[in-house]
């Protein structure tokens, strides 16, 4: 009987010291809903994960803001109780200025030129730059190209820009940038549907998608072409919880990760010039062609502002800028 009693105690404690077998489960969170730019990434490394690895690994997605804002999940991943986000490049500001880099205005002609430089060792240098405060740095998707859109009137100049309220991502760079070019910038967290219907704001900049995805052609009248920042967002992972996993997973997790992020940039790209057309069917106002070497004069002394007097920080600028001439 006894015998038996130490047998039993001794299968039991070797069940719960062998590593599980049964699934691991990744908590992933993006503040935007199903449809948006972050959730065809979540989506698409799910799907990838979950059938490269045979079902070891399961993928749950916490969207639509359900754990926070971004800033929130950002906190969340650096304490490990969240395992990965796909964030916008824009609320990493207020952890590192090292994101700055990739916010600059102007700074990438087109999406070629920034998958290029993003995928290649500047690119790489940003995501190792994270590691400090406790993030792994997967790999960049996008937002895209940012354009402005306003409930007041059209603009086409900085000088249409005066008096108007603004609303900007919590990025002390963006911030900066829309008050040289002229408007009245209001940091925010998303989503500020409410806020631009009720007037808080006149207006906001984002990716052609997210007019589209959360209807803003409801209630912003004009929108302007200016392209003024490429928005990648950051696929980053608790570096606590990255340090955690055998060589293995690592290498399968950064892959499916990878494959997301790509499948997204294409499909965000293909599918902009239908959303133009449904923009104006809708009722919007386009201004294709505003005078964008007028804005971009307006941010040209940026570089030697303070947003920038980190040394490191603007030596990678500097090196940026020499990259995309
Ligand atoms: O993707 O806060 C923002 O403006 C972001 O672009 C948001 O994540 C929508």
């Amino acid at each position: 009987m006894k015998a038996r009693i130490v047998l039993l105690a001794a299968v039991l404690t070797i069940g719960f010291c062998l590593p599980l077998q049964a699934a691991e489960n990744i908590k992933l969170g993006v503040v935007t809903k199903p449809g948006s730019a972050q959730n065809v990434v979540a989506d698409k490394f799910k799907e990838l994960l979950e059938a490269k690895s045979n079902g070891d690994w399961t993928v749950t997605i916490y969207d639509s803001g359900v754990l926070g804002n971004e800033t929130e999940m950002l906190q969340q991943i650096q304490m490990n109780t969240l395992h990965i986000g796909i964030i916008t490049g824009g609320p990493f500001d207020t952890f590192t200025p090292i994101v700055r880099v990739i916010n600059y205005p102007f700074l990438f002609k087109d999406n070629a030129q920034a998958d290029e430089i993003l995928d290649g060792p500047l690119g790489q240098e940003i995501l190792d730059g994270l590691e400090p405060m406790g993030f792994k740095g997967l790999c960049f998707s996008e937002n895209g190209f940012r354009n402005l859109t306003n409930s007041k009137r059209a603009v086409k100049t900085p000088e249409d820009l005066k008096g108007l309220k603004i609303r900007v991502m919590n990025s002390a760079l963006h911030k900066t940038i829309w008050r040289a070019l002229g408007a009245n910038p209001t940091p925010m967290a998303w989503p500020i549907y409410t806020e631009l219907q009720q007037g808080v704001i006149d207006g906001q900049e984002n990716p052609l998608w997210v007019m589209e995805v959360y209807k803003f052609y409801e209630i912003q009248k004009y929108m302007t072409m200016t392209r003024h920042v490429y928005s990648p967002h950051i696929d980053v992972a608790s570096l606590k919880w990255w340090r955690n996993l055998d060589a293995k997973d690592q290498a399968l997790i950064a892959e499916c990760m990878k494959g997301a992020a790509k499948f997204q940039r294409k499909d965000n790209r293909d599918k902009d010039a239908a959303r133009i057309k449904l923009l104006q069917e809708k009722g919007m106002q386009i201004e294709m062609h505003p005078d964008v070497d007028a804005f971009r004069q307006k941010v040209a002394s940026l570089a030697g502002s303070d947003m920038f007097k980190d040394p490191a920080v603007h030596d990678l600028l500097v090196k940026m800028l020499e990259a995309v001439k």
